[in-house]
């Protein structure tokens, strides 16, 4: 039997209210929140890192300052989300030991390395749309400051996206060792962009508590159904040959019918041990180390201004 308080939270939920900060909330609603969250918030941080790797060999001037931009934003959307975390009573320091520690998670995706310059194109045309199929129902996110936070995350993923595309169908007009250079980004790219969605329903742990309380509103395969319809049909305009043999049209659920991910890649990938985890995971504790004397100075400067008030 529900409590009396938690029943009224739940019936504001389902009547599609915004529950907003300090707000009474359930416990695991607020966990709940601070995982996705920080975890989203490290995903963007960490996504920089492979993208970052191409900014001093883009192709043009102009490519240069498209992926300058991106990866900007993306440092943007990480302290927006980390802001919509902290609302929920935790402390930005507290997230950064947690993902320095290993304890907190970010998107496998990262994990992956950028060979060559089609791994940029691929990157804003695959991990961004399906960070946009993922996100534009976290728009409707029970709790305020994380779908406002979507908003504005989701409009900058578009153009993210568009870039991507962009670049790979000038790279696709071009010569054939071009046009193969794409093809291969996208046979690597593929499988692990559908991993993104998460586990297979029957092993999302978090999902149907999560849904109750419409901090998600799809399942992890509703959604990575609805990328692979969107997307297919990317992929012919391209002419690119998508790597899965088992990927045909389904007339009957309007919809392709594909093949499984491999899953013990993912969960390999997600305890720590991808390809790049330890590449990634040292970049950022090398970054907090860098900064340790500026984060001292600001903290003796804020001293050295308390005391002069207090003499
Ligand atoms: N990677 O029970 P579920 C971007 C974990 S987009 C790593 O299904 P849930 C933009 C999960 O945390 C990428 N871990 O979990 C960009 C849980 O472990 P835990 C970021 C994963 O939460 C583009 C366990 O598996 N987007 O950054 C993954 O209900 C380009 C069980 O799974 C978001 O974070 C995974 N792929 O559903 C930036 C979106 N999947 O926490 C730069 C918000 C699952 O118990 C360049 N997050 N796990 O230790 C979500 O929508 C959800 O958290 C899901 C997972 C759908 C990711």
């Amino acid at each position: 039997e529900m409590d009396p308080v938690e029943r009224g939270f739940q019936e504001r939920v389902d009547a599609g209210q915004k529950i907003e900060p300090k707000e009474w909330m359930p416990e695991g609603y607020r966990k709940t929140l601070v995982r996705q969250i920080s975890q989203h918030a490290h995903s963007e941080i960490v996504g920089q890192l492979p993208e970052g790797n191409w900014i001093t060999r883009a192709p043009t001037l102009e490519r240069k300052a498209i992926l300058l931009a991106k990866v900007q934003d993306e440092a943007g959307h990480g302290l927006y989300l980390y802001c919509a975390a902290e609302t929920l009573g935790v402390s930005r320091d507290e997230m950064y030991e947690q993902l320095h520690s290993g304890k907190a998670k970010y998107s496998s995706i990262f994990n992956y390395p950028t060979l060559t310059w089609a791994d940029i194109g691929t990157i804003g045309w695959l991990v961004d749309g399906a960070a946009i199929m993922n996100q534009v129902p976290l728009q409707r996110c029970s709790y305020g400051p994380y779908s406002r936070a979507m908003i504005r995350i989701c409009k900058e993923e578009s153009f993210h996206q568009r870039q991507g595309y962009d670049a790979l169908m000038r790279m696709v007009k071009g010569t054939p060792a071009q046009k193969a250079m794409v093809q291969d980004a996208f046979n690597r790219w593929w499988w692990p962009s559908l991993m993104m969605f998460g586990p297979s329903d029957d092993a999302s742990v978090h999902s149907a508590q999560s849904m109750a309380w419409k901090i998600k509103q799809n399942s992890n395969d509703e959604l990575r159904q609805k990328f692979v319809d969107q997307t297919v049909p990317q992929a012919k305009y391209l002419r690119l040959t998508v790597p899965d043999p088992d990927l045909k049209w389904n007339e009957e659920k309007g919809g392709y019918d594909f093949g499984e991910p491999d899953w013990e890649e993912f969960f390999n990938v997600i305890a720590g041990n991808g390809p790049c985890n330890a590449e990634r995971l040292n970049a950022r504790k090398k970054a907090w180390d860098d900064g340790a004397w500026f984060r001292d100075g600001l903290t003796a400067h804020a001293n050295k201004m308390a005391d002069r008030r207090t003499a």
